[in-house]
């Protein structure tokens, strides 16, 4: 367990809030994108650019990097927003968001946007990609870890469930997987369009993943 003080949760929460009013703004003046699912996963991106992840803004393809797969591609505004923030780019950018030959489309590419690591789009992939990139390391003996960012959704896509058990399989002890439990997808709830419940026990579908549960989300603001 890694202890975080109050001072970094508040700088944190701060931080988050910057995010969401970025992802507000972005989808707001294109009238387009998906601003949801951007929110929901905003406390765990910024917890992972602000505060774990070895990135270098200046060097964003340095080799020994940590890698984070945002699996759930639709939600990029929210990876754009951390990274504009992280100094990948600047931050007035963030306004060309699905602007016909901006940098930032309404799903990540790779090689387009400096920091982005996965073209995603179609869900269901990244955990394949990031039990790619955590094998890799291993064979190349890096340190660097894989964290990936997937939709509740998402977990629809059997892809996910055979990723989860080569994971397991390879014990891949670099690789950190989230799924962002907020309860609704595209037409609707999950547990209306496909039961996921109960999802910590089937987590990693594997006894070689350790899983654990927490929640997220802004709290309101204490005057102090
Ligand atoms: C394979 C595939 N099927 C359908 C879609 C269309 N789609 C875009 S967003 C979305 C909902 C995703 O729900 P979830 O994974 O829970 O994401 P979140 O709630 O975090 O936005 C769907 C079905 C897609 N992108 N890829
Ligand atoms: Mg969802």
């Amino acid at each position: 367990m890694v202890e975080v003080s109050d001072a970094k949760i508040r700088e944190l929460e701060e931080k988050a809030r910057l995010l969401r009013r970025h992802i507000l703004k972005m989808t707001h003046q294109v009238q387009s994108g998906h601003p949801g699912g951007s929110m929901s996963a905003c406390d765990i991106v910024t917890a992972l650019y602000f505060d774990v992840l070895r990135v270098d803004p200046d060097n964003p393809t340095w080799t020994d990097r940590d890698r984070f797969v945002l699996s759930k591609g639709h939600a990029c505004p929210v990876l754009y927003a951390a990274l504009a923030e992280r100094g990948f780019f600047p931050v007035k950018e963030l306004m060309t968001f699905r602007r016909i030959n901006s940098r930032l489309q309404g799903h990540p590419e790779y090689g387009t946007t400096p920091g982005v690591e996965n073209a995603a789009g179609a869900e269901g992939q990244g955990l394949s990609f990031s039990v790619g990139l955590g094998l890799s390391a291993r064979l190349d003996r890096k340190a660097w870890r894989v964290y990936c960012l997937m939709g509740d959704g998402e977990q629809d896509v059997g892809q996910t469930w055979e990723a989860a058990l080569a994971g397991g399989k390879y014990h891949l002890d670099n690789l950190t997987a989230f799924i962002d439990r907020n309860g609704i997808q595209q037409e609707g709830r999950t547990e209306e369009i496909m039961p996921l419940e109960p999802l910590r026990r089937r987590g990693g579908a594997s006894p070689s993943w350790r899983t654990s549960c927490g929640t997220t989300g802004p709290r309101p603001r204490t005057r102090s």
